[in-house]
């Protein structure tokens, strides 16, 4: 059986974006084809600045969700970075194979700085770094496929890199992995801004749908949406962004080609009312269990209980294994 790994930020609410480029994916998919682990990656939403408390809110809430989406930990591994300290452990290892070009050339690192310097904020050194982190993650499960967005592919190729580099120099240690991306909802803009990525650590609200919006919210928000000069609905993402990220995301809910959905619309507002009702329906499951599973943390905490131990023993013999490749006398 394959091996899948992949992780999820507790740096905000998760979107629509979250949903349809990844977790979706991971529940109706992968977690049944593979051996899947998925993580909070709660490590990596400390690179930014962050409330302490709200960060540990969001910790619980966003397992919660996952698990609303159908993860189920009866056939998946579930767990908090965290927890299982085998991802520090083997993230300093690989930051003596990376190099520090290969750090700053990281599109996300160059955007995010720039948001925390326009901030007033220091940029951490974390998030400089912690794209190594992530190739921890990844490679202490020897992962060979991670399902993600668009905007995560860049990291893992930086994990293959890593990978291929630390076993040519120390011989062979780690699977090389891959990134896997959704044939439709690999990259789902900002509804207001619709050449920038819905982000979930967007404060400004209007653009970005959440998971547990309300059903008028994502109503509210579609309608608003930003769509472009001309009247007919094409789908072209350099031209019209904005039309073509709403087929996009039609596309996504219904199965359909954004193409052809295209030429059934005689203009944006019956566009704009198919996407809010389809997106509407698509979550009102997802926000329904959420409502269940969050009355009880204990259920919750339990599986990530479990999901830690099963991790950890995973993780061990691949880091340990690092270790010794590597040249660090192993404890008598
Ligand atoms: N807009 C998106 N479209 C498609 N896929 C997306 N993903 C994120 N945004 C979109 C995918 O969701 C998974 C988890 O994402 P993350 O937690 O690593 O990143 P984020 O949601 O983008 O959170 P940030 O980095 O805290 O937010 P911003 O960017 O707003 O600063 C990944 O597989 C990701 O590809």
């Amino acid at each position: 059986m394959k091996r899948v790994f992949s992780g999820v930020q507790p740096s905000g609410h998760l979107t629509l974006g979250n949903y349809l480029g990844a977790v979706r994916r991971w529940a109706d998919v992968d977690q049944h084809r593979a051996d899947a682990l998925f993580c909070v990656v709660d490590l990596h939403a400390l690179t930014v600045e962050h409330d302490p408390a709200r960060l540990r809110r969001l910790s619980r809430q966003t397992a919660t969700l996952l698990l609303a989406c159908g993860l189920d930990p009866e056939v998946c591994t579930l767990f908090v970075q965290s927890h299982v300290g085998e991802h520090t452990r083997l993230s300093y290892v690989l930051e003596c194979v990376a190099t520090d070009g290969e750090m700053r050339r990281m599109v996300q690192y160059k955007e995010k700085a720039v948001r925390q310097q326009e901030r007033g904020a220091g940029v951490r050194l974390s998030l400089l770094t912690y794209p190594v982190l992530m190739a921890a993650d990844i490679l202490a499960y020897s992962t060979e496929e991670v399902p993600v967005g668009e905007d995560q592919k860049q990291h893992v190729e930086l994990a293959r890199d890593i990978a291929e580099r630390f076993n040519q120099r120390y011989g062979h240690t780690f699977v090389v992995p891959r990134a896997t991306l959704p044939a439709v909802g690999a990259r789902v803009m900002n509804l207001q801004e619709p050449t920038s990525k819905m982000g979930k650590s967007d404060l400004s609200g209007p653009g970005v749908v959440r998971i547990l919006d309300e059903p008028e919210a994502v109503r509210r928000k579609v309608m608003r949406a930003v769509t472009d000069s001309g009247q007919d609905v094409v789908h072209d993402r350099v031209e019209r962004p904005g039309a073509a990220n709403l087929l996009d995301i039609l596309a996504a809910c219904t199965g359909e080609e954004p193409e052809k959905l295209a030429a059934g619309y005689p203009g944006y507002g019956p566009l704009k009312e198919d996407v809010a009702e389809a997106v509407v329906e698509l979550l009102r499951p997802v926000r329904e269990r959420h409502a269940e599973l969050s009355a009880d943390p204990a259920y919750v905490d339990g599986v990530l209980r479990a999901g830690a131990e099963r991790a950890r023993g995973m993780a061990r013999p691949v880091v340990d294994a690092a270790y010794r490749a590597i040249g660090l006398l192993p404890q008598a």
